[in-house]
């Protein structure tokens, strides 16, 4: 994990205890889990709150990327049995793609 990576995860974990300790969120950091099969996302919408994580698994030969359109977060990529896990901030709302087939496309829906 890179120092900025390690950053961008203290400050999700400090925003999430912040919002605890607000009254604003009462559940706990979820882990999402996003299988890459058969060129698809699996499952292709994942709703999440700010401070969960999703991890992306890729189970095809192929290398993928999970790569938000805005350009927000990415997992790099992802060659075959390969996992990232990423912690879910408040912008991350957003359409994505594989960056090698982006005809592939997953969403990240914010819960609240
Ligand atoms: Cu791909």
């Amino acid at each position: 994990m890179s120092l900025g990576e390690r950053l961008v995860r203290v400050m999700a974990v400090a925003m999430a205890l912040a919002f605890n300790s607000l009254g604003l969120a009462n559940a706990s950091p979820v882990n999402h889990v996003v299988e890459i099969r058969s060129f698809k996302f699996v499952p292709e919408t994942v709703t999440a709150n700010p401070g969960d994580t999703i991890t992306w698994i890729n189970r095809d030969i192929a290398p993928h990327t999970a790569s938000s359109n805005d350009g927000n977060w990415d997992t790099g990529v992802l060659v075959q049995n390969a996992s990232k896990t990423l912690v879910v901030e408040q912008q991350w709302a957003s359409d994505y793609i594989c960056q090698f087939h982006p005809a592939m496309k997953g969403k990240v829906v914010l819960a609240d």
